[in-house]
């Protein structure tokens, strides 16, 4: 995180702008209609207590500073919990800085050359040259050499961000609505999550929740967490009730478009257990800033504990109806010969919207 000398030379104008998104808006006091009741059932009438509430089945976990949030004093990329984060990472600070950081420098350098020692006092019979085959050359080669270098690396990491999970993915499906996030997990049973964002202290009525600092930050604490189990690939499958969203957890490397009436996929192994937060990165409407989205990363025993107290089934439980995953988009096309049936894939664009409407 902490950048080195050069690259805070070019990056701090940059970052300056960009570091602040989140803090952005004021939250409107118009009233708003919760659009759906959280996980939170039955039994959570005391108040704000901890994030994961006790139904949930899972442990609580307080956010940590500079992982998965931005924070004051702190830019550039948040540190990355995913290989495919950790590449890309990798690629920023040691590919493009550099190369931006060279080729600003190298044009200044010129620029205060040119204008010192060509200007008219100086340089009072200008030249007449108007061609110099070597030099037409270089300017042309270099440049061509520089974008060569910054593509290798760069196709590479486009191809890993989009190869098809694995087999024995856990699959998250986020569905975008105005103006909260739904989550299934259709490989474990009829798990349905809806997360809506925490309010702060003075915006909810007497004994309703709110955003306390287990939660997380202001504007990016919600008030149910995905669940998810590390060193496992989860295949991210997104799509939209309305309009379009964006999934996007920065310490994932993921920002994911969610549109009604089609499925998108990706792929990404945590690495790290922790907790992190996202948003909606996609101009979705009036409440767009208030639709974050908290990951909470847990270890495979308890992600798999917090599977069965939601009511779902893992792989090779009893009950599960079936030991193999079905056959999934874009997956190997080894046993396509599974029953059509998907459950993770509507054929019709009303499908996703049916999956929720009962909540
Ligand atoms: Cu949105």
């Amino acid at each position: 995180m902490r950048m080195t000398g050069l690259k805070t030379i070019v990056l701090a104008a940059g970052l300056a702008l960009a570091g602040t998104g989140a803090a952005a808006a004021q939250e409107p006091a118009a009233p708003t209609a919760a659009p759906a009741a959280t996980t939170a059932a039955a039994p959570d009438q005391a108040a704000p207590v901890n994030p994961l509430l006790a139904e949930d089945g899972a442990p609580a976990m307080d956010p940590t500073q500079h992982i998965g949030q931005p924070s004051d004093g702190y830019f550039g990329l948040q540190p990355q919990v995913t290989p495919t984060g950790q590449r890309a990472h990798w690629m920023h600070n040691w590919i493009l800085m550099p190369a931006v950081t060279g080729i600003s420098l190298l044009v200044l350098v010129l620029i205060g050359w040119v204008v010192l020692r060509y200007r008219r006092a100086a340089n009072e019979t200008p030249s007449r040259t108007s061609h110099n085959t070597v030099i037409e050359i270089i300017w042309t080669l270099v440049p061509v050499l520089i974008l060569v270098l910054i593509a290798i690396p760069s196709i590479g990491l486009l191809q890993a961000q989009y190869e098809p999970a694995p087999d024995n993915a856990v699959t998250l499906k986020a569905i975008g609505n105005q103006w909260f996030w739904s989550y299934e997990y259709p490989d474990n049973g009829d798990i349905q999550i809806t997360a809506n964002m925490l309010k702060e202290k003075d915006q909810v009525q007497a004994g309703e929740r709110y955003r306390t600092d287990s939660d997380g930050p202001r504007l990016l604490a919600a008030d149910s967490r995905v669940v998810l189990p590390v060193g496992v690939p989860i295949r991210l499958i997104t799509t939209a009730n309305d309009v379009i969203h964006s999934w996007a957890v920065p310490a994932f490397w993921i920002k994911l478009d969610a549109i009604p009436g089609r499925l998108n996929e990706t792929q990404f192994t945590i690495e790290k257990p922790g907790l992190y937060f996202g948003q909606c990165s996609e101009l979705c409407g009036a409440r767009h800033a208030f639709m974050p989205i908290a990951v909470q990363a847990v270890p495979q025993a308890q992600f798999a504990a917090w599977v069965r107290a939601k009511g779902g089934t893992m792989p090779g439980d009893a009950s599960a109806p079936s030991t193999a995953p079905p056959a999934q988009p874009g997956a190997d096309a080894a046993d396509q010969t599974a029953a059509p049936a998907n459950s993770t894939q509507p054929a019709t664009p009303n499908a996703p919207g049916a999956s929720t409407s009962d909540l």
